[in-house]
């Protein structure tokens, strides 16, 4: 019985490490939804700080990242980077992000990302700041940004830097 189980679960680790969606350490859950890595960077009280993670929906059903709440910054704001001739801009998204169905999103440097405007305390290496992602849904989840240099291992590098 004991012998079955294991194989069972040696089959399952086997056929999670092959595909992209495998769960990792410090990875959130949410139904259908899988937050990855979540991370942000060094900053000063009083300046802006970002969010960065990837989003999965294995779900069958398109879902909206809403808005963020913290405690930790006077507001959050979901920002979408992008170069145009050279210069990068930021762009408000107001009516959130789409996750589609059986799609991810990554939120990364150049690209989307959480603005924490106004930090309320310093970010250090090696804190945590705890976010709330809302859907559209209505559903939330809280995470924790892992602050830290550079990104995670597994996820895009850096396409390009921004500075507030
Ligand atoms: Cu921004």
């Amino acid at each position: 019985m004991s012998r079955l189980f294991a194989i069972a679960l040696t089959a399952i680790l086997a056929a999670s490490a092959a595909t992209p969606t495998s769960t990792w350490a410090g990875d959130y859950k949410l139904g259908a939804l899988t937050i990855r890595q979540p991370w942000s960077r060094p900053a000063q009280a009083g300046m802006n700080g970002v969010g960065f993670f990837t989003v999965v929906n294995a779900g069958k059903t398109p879902v909206t990242l809403k808005s963020v709440e913290t405690s930790a910054a006077g507001k959050v704001e979901i920002h979408q980077s992008s170069t145009a001739n050279g210069v990068m801009r930021m762009r408000r998204q107001d009516n959130g992000v789409v996750i589609p169905a059986g799609g991810q999103v990554a939120f990364a440097p150049g690209g989307y990302h959480l603005m924490l405007l106004s930090l309320k305390t310093a970010q250090a290496q090696g804190q945590k700041v705890p976010v709330t992602l809302v859907f559209g849904d209505g559903r939330k989840v809280q995470i924790d940004l892992a602050v830290q240099l550079v990104p995670p291992s597994g996820q895009a590098a850096p396409a390009g830097e921004h500075h507030h």
